[in-house]
């Protein structure tokens, strides 16, 4: 034990210490550094300042845009070209007919503002900075002027609301100016009465109020130019709500006001001791389900957590492994819980008004890979958020199924959605995947596999079967091998390329079908569970048999196009064609060596470095090889300062929370 730490032990007791917890001997200077509070609904980065603490805070239904569909209107008058084309052997002449088929573009997850305490003239020694996974509570510490100040932290699930708890070891020492600030154009300030300060901000269709409130022992609150003031007071309590005038994807005629004095109501009566119990107890009833024993921790936990990810290629320290898994389980339900929006792109923590691909929803990995372990690290509440986005997005992917490809039968979703459930294709013809919605609908059987619950899957069923009866609606017979498979045309591998055909666009390729091969028989396994639809089964029983099998090429590799086009010096961070593999199992070691092999192949030629989602997919798919110690490898490549934060958030770069969770997936795995 070193000696800063012997006297932090001395100063705090030992629970400061004890295991699953990250901390810090300075304040967060970047985002990067911060530590992530949530509550599904609400979160908040902490930065543990001492003369100035910032908590930037996010709620999960602020985003910009509108409600309101991508459609390109007319996008389905160029399908049959298109197919044309393809089939014609005419790679230039596919693109430009797919390129007229995309849509326009989608909204993005905005930024609240922050919360600001200052504490002016704080000087710290003995800094100490944590969160405690156990309680899901975040805490800075630091003396001045003789007296030692303690600032507790947490997004509270039962009162819906960010809490900050402010005590010190003398009474009367608590002074304190609190304030918020906010990115967007259109907003206002103001205060009410002694205690209370409100923002109110609009960005397009998204109307929502801030309520910051004080509650103090001892000492006096005021407010003055916007701000909350709080001098001599022994403690105090801090308690953040908003409200937003989301109701659903299409509907903003929530009001922000009553929502945000309705939080505010029922949480004002509680003592701070309630509000923390209670937001403890909700807590560990998720968290105290699982924990892991990866072996005795070496002792590199006596430095800082930042430290310690700088350490792991030399320390492998299975404390780190345990910290950072169970950093992702308290992820998730920090960001996907009750009533919020599902984890997107970066869970619910984002600070930038243009943040990477809008933080939003890519449904051509992310997204699913944020939801893989939520079963397996029994967490399957959090699934809720998603499963009720799913539902919502059966009706406009109705819309885009009838406006690009001129079906009236099911749905679709291709590679990106919104808050506002926007289905059509965007950006490019490398996104035009008509996959996405189906792909997250195997959470939907997986969830039934887990739980075995009939409500569930019949309340769900329309969702899978929605998204199976589309491609029975689709699917083209392709004139190309002599064999007549049945597939999705025009189809693309997620945001790749065959260098041999020169476009993004072909029929069938290898993970659409698989997709496509899992939703028909999870369609059929629901019908017969529930005993419905057995005209529909017996279509999907016959289309199955016809979808083109998963091939393997002149390299020994799983092709990744329907022809054997792939480049073994292709390192795409996607390895889409190993979706057999990885969520699916339609390639195993047991059942299918041949295409295991395959497989390891492919893996191999890919190589191992990547950005941190593609390294955590990796994870996962060697395990499933059964290959533990190249799975070890990559979780090395992962516990690096380039792909692990000092705050643990997974790097793509930049911050991606898709790395984070498809590495606990693989770790389960
Ligand atoms: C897909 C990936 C990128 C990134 C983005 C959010 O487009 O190919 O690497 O993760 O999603």
């Amino acid at each position: 034990m070193n000696l800063y730490k012997a006297c932090l032990l001395i100063f705090m007791g030992t629970s400061a210490f004890a295991d699953l917890t990250l901390w810090y001997n300075a304040a967060a200077t970047k985002f990067e550094e911060a530590l992530p509070i949530g509550c599904g609904r609400l979160g908040g980065m902490v930065y543990g300042g001492v003369t100035k603490d910032r908590i930037s805070l996010n709620e999960s239904t602020v985003w910009n845009g509108n409600p309101g569909n991508n459609n390109k209107a007319g996008a389905a008058n160029n399908l049959a070209n298109a197919r044309q084309k393809i089939f014609a052997g005419d790679a230039t002449g596919t693109c430009s007919a797919v390129n007229s088929m995309i849509g326009s573009g989608q909204a993005s997850f905005q930024p609240v503002g922050s919360l600001y305490l200052e504490f002016s003239g704080h000087t710290a020694s003995n800094y100490y900075r944590e969160l405690d996974l156990k309680t899901a509570i975040s805490k800075t510490t630091y003396t001045y002027n003789g007296v030692t100040y303690t600032r507790e932290y947490f997004a509270s699930y039962p009162d819906q609301a960010i809490i900050v708890r402010l005590t010190a070891n003398q009474t009367g020492t608590i002074s304190c100016a609190v304030s918020l600030d906010c990115p967007h154009g259109n907003k206002n300030f103001s205060t009410s009465g002694t205690d209370l300060l409100l923002l109110n901000a609009t960005i397009n269709a998204i109307k929502f109020q801030t309520r910051v409130k004080v509650k103090a022992d001892g000492g006096t609150v005021s407010t003055a130019n916007n701000k909350i003031n709080i001098s001599g007071a022994n403690s105090a309590t801090i308690i953040v709500v908003v409200g937003t005038n989301f109701t659903s994807y299409d509907d903003v005629s929530g009001n922000q006001v009553t929502r945000a004095e309705k939080y505010l109501n029922d949480i004002a009566p509680k003592s701070y001791e309630q509000i923390k119990t209670a937001h403890v107890n909700s807590y560990k009833e998720l968290f105290d389900r699982v924990d892991i024993n990866l072996g005795t921790p070496t002792n590199d936990s006596t430095v800082p957590t930042g430290e310690q990810v700088k350490r792991f290629s030399t320390s492998n320290d299975p404390g780190l492994v345990r910290l950072h898994y169970q950093f992702g389980r308290y992820l998730m339900i920090s960001c996907s819980r009750g009533e919020s929006q599902p984890a997107n792109l970066q869970g619910i923590w984002n600070e930038s008004t243009s943040p990477m691909w809008g933080s939003k929803y890519t449904i051509n990995i992310n997204t699913e890979m944020n939801y893989w372990m939520v079963h397996s690290a029994n967490l399957h509440e959090c699934l809720m958020p998603l499963v009720r986005k799913l539902k919502g997005m059966v009706a406009p992917g109705k819309e885009t199924a009838k406006v690009h490809w001129g079906v009236d039968k099911g749905w679709t979703a291709h590679h990106n959605t919104d808050l506002w459930n926007r289905t059509a294709p965007i950006d490019g013809v490398w996104g035009f995947t008509a996959t996405g919605g189906a792909w997250l609908s195997t959470a939907l059987w997986e969830h039934y596999l887990f739980t075995l619950d009939k409500d569930f899957l019949a309340d769900v069923y329309p969702v899978i079967k929605g998204a199976a009866e589309f491609f029975l609606a689709t699917m083209v017979e392709e004139p190309i091998s002599g064999k007549k498979y049945l597939g999705p045309c025009p189809s693309a591998s997620p945001e790749n390329k065959p260098q041999a055909w020169n476009c993004e666009a072909y029929f069938g390729a290898t993970m659409e079908n698989q997709i496509i091969r899992d939703i028909l028989n999870y369609t059929i396994e629901a019908s017969k569970v529930l005993n419905l639809d057995s005209d529909l089964r017996t279509q999907a029983e016959a289309a199955v048999k016809r979808l083109p099998p998963t091939q393997i090429g002149k390299y020994g590799q799983i092709m990744e196009w329907f022809k054997d086009w792939d480049n073994p010096n292709d390192q795409h961070r996607h390895v889409s064609h190993l979706y057999g593999l990885f969520p699916s199992a339609q390639i195993t070691v047991r059942g299918t060596p041949t295409l295991a092999n395959a497989a390891k192949v492919t893996l191999t030629q890919r190589g191992d470095m990547a950005t941190g989602w593609s390294l955590a997919w990796k994870i996962n798919f060697w395990a499933r090889l059964e290959d533990g110690n190249h799975a070890y490898k990559l979780i090395q490549m992962l516990l690096t300062p380039s792909r692990t934060d000092p705050n643990l958030f997974d790097e793509h770069p930049p911050f991606q929370i898709d790395g984070n969770f498809g590495a606990v997936s693989g770790v389960n795995e």
